[in-house]
């Protein structure tokens, strides 16, 4: 089992688009354990995007996602991150699928409506960045005989 973090980010929350987004991760089977809305502190929003720092976009990039309330998950399941990158799609929207998240309801890059972990170890440490360790739930899921084989 794999764990991912998921941000719903700004513009999501204000475009009335949480509800659909999470659906899209819901639908697909992956398990909510973590789930929380809040506003993120700059501090947080740099260490985040930690990697990109430097980058033209990085300042514009704190500025969003410090704007408005996010929507944090923690979202579980066999390869669940390529599954949720995949249901979020491409970072520019104009090259997403459609049918994924960003392909649906993105227009540009700077406006991408959600974060997805890309590795098993950003994964891991965002989620830990994230969430506290009681924050994250071990439940079971009746579903899931038929979800999981
Ligand atoms: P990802 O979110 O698909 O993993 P990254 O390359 O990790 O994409 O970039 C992190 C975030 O930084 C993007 O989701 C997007 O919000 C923003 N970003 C990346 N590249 C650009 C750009 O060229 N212009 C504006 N924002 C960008
Ligand atoms: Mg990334």
């Amino acid at each position: 089992m794999e764990r991912t973090l998921i941000i719903i980010k700004p513009d999501g929350v204000e475009r009335l688009l949480v509800g659909p987004i999470i659906t899209s991760f819901e639908q697909h089977g992956l398990k909510i354990v973590g789930m929380k809305m809040m506003q993120v502190s700059d501090a947080l929003a740099r260490e985040h995007y930690a990697v990109h720092e430097g980058q033209p976009f990085f300042e514009p990039l704190i500025e969003y996602i410090t704007s408005a309330p996010v929507v944090v998950m923690a979202l579980e399941g066999p390869e669940a991150i390529q599954m949720a990158r995949n249901t979020i799609g491409a970072t520019k929207p104009i090259e997403a699928t459609p049918g994924s998240i960003r392909g649906d309801f993105g227009m540009m890059v700077g406006r991408n409506l959600v974060h997805g972990s890309d590795s098993p170890e950003n994964a891991a440490a965002e989620v830990a960045l994230w969430f506290d360790e009681s924050e994250l739930l071990d439940y079971e899921r009746v579903v899931d005989r038929w979800i999981l084989e």
